[in-house]
């Protein structure tokens, strides 16, 4: 008798949890997205509906990402904060956007003079990226990942030419990250600009100057209508974008919803570097044929050279003010050591035609 009581309790219990865990697969989870860019924002914004889409796909519906553009939240400079409180699940942002909170949230978009996009994804996925970023931001309850690379941004829209380090003096530049530091060692005055702001302010002068990320975006922005130079780049050869996840989101993702969550985000994120250097090409086309009196120009030797000084004197100030920093800059600095032999005896040999 006991013992068939015990059989039609096992079976109780087995039954519970196999409809526990039935229900758990069943479960959708529906998670929430600001980004930084506005509605429709091309490139950028078609990394966050890519990867909210596979997402949706590869889970057969149980992950639904709704995604609120800047007009909806109306703080594309909040992400980093409204993903840490959790008013939002995640983010699509820059990491360098959040140097003024977390210095040290800086060194994980692009760096001046620094790594290319094939080499950076390296240190990211292979070497110690990936984890010095999981250090930097577990402190603030998030978790980053790479968000879409845009490759070598170009220099910038200036509306005079620069022909010395002394026309750097004074210049009011709309230029984020460790560039801007470097910028300001030199005499200028770097500020952050959201994207929605770019136009009016180079148009009404608030600034002389500004980067944005090359001509597939640029042009779309109508800066070449505003200033007449457009200069080629020594600050952004790899700007990684970032997906921000908050850390209690994720943990109460199932394990396979995690997984496919990070492939999602990651295969967005590649995504997202093809697409961008598509849509340069032809937009370059575009403006050589459309529009031939912008002038593309590059700084002068003498002005790459005191950019490349004046950012060496950082790099060692910043290191030798925070041991974390230290550990960053040396890993970044050791990995493109290593690779940029492999990218000059391939890549850079096979473009010179040797
Ligand atoms: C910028 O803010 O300039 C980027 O390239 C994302």
């Amino acid at each position: 008798k006991t013992e068939k009581a015990l059989a039609a309790f096992a079976c109780i219990c087995l039954s519970a949890v196999l409809s526990f865990s039935a229900l758990a697969a069943e479960k959708t989870y529906r998670l929430t997205l600001a980004e930084t860019w506005g509605p429709n924002f091309p490139i950028f914004g078609d990394a966050t509906k890519n990867m909210a889409a596979m997402a949706e796909k590869m889970s057969n519906g149980r992950l639904k990402i709704r995604i609120d553009s800047s007009n909806k939240h109306k703080s594309p400079f909040g992400v980093f904060d409204m993903v840490k409180s959790g008013q939002y699940d995640m983010g699509h942002s820059a990491s360098y956007y959040w140097k003024g909170k977390v210095p040290n949230t800086l060194f994980f978009t692009t760096m001046p003079f620094g790594m290319v996009a094939s080499e950076q994804y390296g240190w990211f996925y292979h070497g110690d990226g990936m984890a010095l970023m999981e250090e930097v931001y577990a402190p603030h309850n998030l978790l980053s990942f790479p968000g879409g690379n845009t490759g070598v941004q170009m220099g910038g829209w200036f509306q005079k030419e620069i022909n010395s380090v002394d026309d750097l003096e004074g210049l009011k530049m709309r230029i984020p990250g460790f560039a801007g530091e470097v910028l300001a060692e030199l005499g200028a005055s770097p500020t952050n600009i959201a994207p929605g702001e770019l136009y009016t302010a180079l148009e009404r002068r608030t600034i002389d100057a500004l980067e944005w990320v090359g001509p597939g975006l640029d042009l779309r922005m109508g800066f070449h209508k505003i200033a007449p130079y457009y200069y080629t780049g020594w600050h952004e050869p790899a700007t990684e974008l970032q997906f921000l996840v908050n850390k209690r989101t994720w943990e109460r993702l199932p394990e396979d919803l995690q997984e496919i969550l990070r492939v999602a985000m990651r295969t967005a994120a590649y995504d997202m570097y093809i697409q961008n250097a598509h849509a340069s090409a032809e937009a370059w086309e575009e403006m050589t044929a459309e529009y031939p009196d912008i002038q593309v120009k590059q700084f002068p030797d003498d002005v790459i050279n005191a950019l490349r000084s004046a950012n060496t004197k950082l790099l060692a100030n910043y290191a030798d003010n925070d041991a974390q920093a230290k550990k960053i800059l040396d890993s970044q600095q050791a990995y493109l050591n290593k690779i940029r032999r492999w990218t000059s005896i391939s890549e850079e040999a096979y473009l010179q035609g040797q």
